[in-house]
């Protein structure tokens, strides 16, 4: 069974209410289906860099045992040579040991993929991809580089928190440097349902959290959602202005930011490692946002971050609606890079 949103977030009991979610976002007889469908159109660009575009082509490359073609493929689709080369060697030794014909092989390479994805803390354990919204309030913190989607995902996260769990949100538009940022913010309160706490253009982003904070605290909101401006991760000025925000809302709860999403564009494949290696040392990130696979070609970079950083991916953005967001699944995201089902 593929992680849910029920698998993702981890709600006290007794504090969720009823799902508001309509019938044509969350359809549970389609979903499933239409959401793997969804998955797999998303990743068609990376399955291409792949060398797997159609199914049967893929299967004839294990077949020959080429695994050379496989790890240059990998490495193409930015999974990142270290993890290309363990997983074709770990193949090439399954393979050794033990005759498998073509399903079973593509069954063990989704496997591995998947490991990879997951990734594992220093201890080895599997990294957690859950959201812990037990803390009231729960405080959680999007930073990313210019663009990459940190507004769009926190309206979508809104939503889902808002309607699915029935907790009551509270966004924080703490991008006050962007003309129209609190306008984009206010946008998805709005389809949310929820509140917004805003601040003057060029107010300082820390105050804007800290009162945020203040007024869910007052008033019993569940989660403070805090929006960032954009910034480049070797802009250092900039980044020290987020470590602030965050040390702004340490000091004012404890445990606060509960949860530091870093939202990267899958498009930049191996870059996208720089900025999450940067981001996590200014404000310790906790969670991936994959954005933008549609379209990308190098969707393969959630295997290195997870691999390199044991950062979890946790979310995944295929698209610009509502529905677009979705929990981050390895191994339904390891076999639609290589499976296009019927396409
Ligand atoms: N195709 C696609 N577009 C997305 C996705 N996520 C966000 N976008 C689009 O990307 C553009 C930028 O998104 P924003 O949410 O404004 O990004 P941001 O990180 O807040 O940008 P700044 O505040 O300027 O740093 C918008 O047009 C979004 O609709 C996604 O998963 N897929
Ligand atoms: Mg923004």
């Amino acid at each position: 069974m593929a992680r849910d949103w029920d698998d993702l977030f981890l709600v006290a009991r007794g504090r969720r209410a009823a799902s508001t979610v309509p019938d044509d976002v969350d359809d549970p007889e389609g979903r499933r289906a239409g959401g793997l469908a969804r998955l797999r159109a998303s990743l068609r660009a990376t399955r291409q860099a792949l060398g797997t575009g159609v199914a049967a082509g893929f299967s004839k490359t294990l077949a020959d045992h080429d695994w050379e073609a496989l790890e240059e493929s990998l490495i193409l689709a930015d999974v990142g040579a270290p993890a290309a080369a363990e997983i074709s060697e770990s193949l090439e030794a399954t393979v050794r040991r033990e005759r498998l014909d073509s399903d079973a092989l593509r069954a063990r390479l989704v496997e591995l993929l998947a490991e990879q994805a997951r990734g594992r803390d220093q201890d080895g354990q599997p990294l957690q991809a859950t959201i812990d919204l037990r803390p009231q309030p729960t405080v959680m913190l999007m930073v990313g580089v210019n663009g990459t989607g940190k507004t769009t995902t926190l309206g979508k996260l809104a939503w889902q928190i808002q309607h699915r769990l029935g907790l009551r949100v509270l966004l924080a538009a703490g991008d006050t440097f962007r003309a129209a940022a609190t306008e984009q913010l206010e946008g998805w309160a709005e389809r949310a349902g929820c509140e917004i706490v805003t601040g003057a253009a060029g107010a300082d982003p820390g105050a804007v959290a800290f009162e945020a904070v203040v007024r869910a605290r007052a008033e019993a909101f569940d989660v403070v959602l805090v929006d960032t401006a954009g910034r480049l991760h070797n802009q250092e000025p900039l980044m020290a202005e987020l470590a602030k925000v965050r040390r702004v809302l340490a000091g004012q709860l404890d445990g606060a930011p509960h949860e530091t999403l870093l939202s990267l564009d899958a498009s930049t494949g191996q870059n996208g490692l720089r900025q999450a290696e940067a981001f996590a040392a200014a404000v310790a990130v906790n969670g991936i946002v994959l954005t933008k696979l549609d379209g990308s070609a190098k969707g393969g970079i959630a295997l290195s971050i997870a691999r390199e950083l044991r950062i979890p991916v946790k979310l995944i953005g295929i698209g610009e609606q509502l529905e677009d967001l979705r929990p981050f699944d390895a191994v339904e995201y390891a076999d639609a890079l290589i499976d296009g089902g019927a396409e």
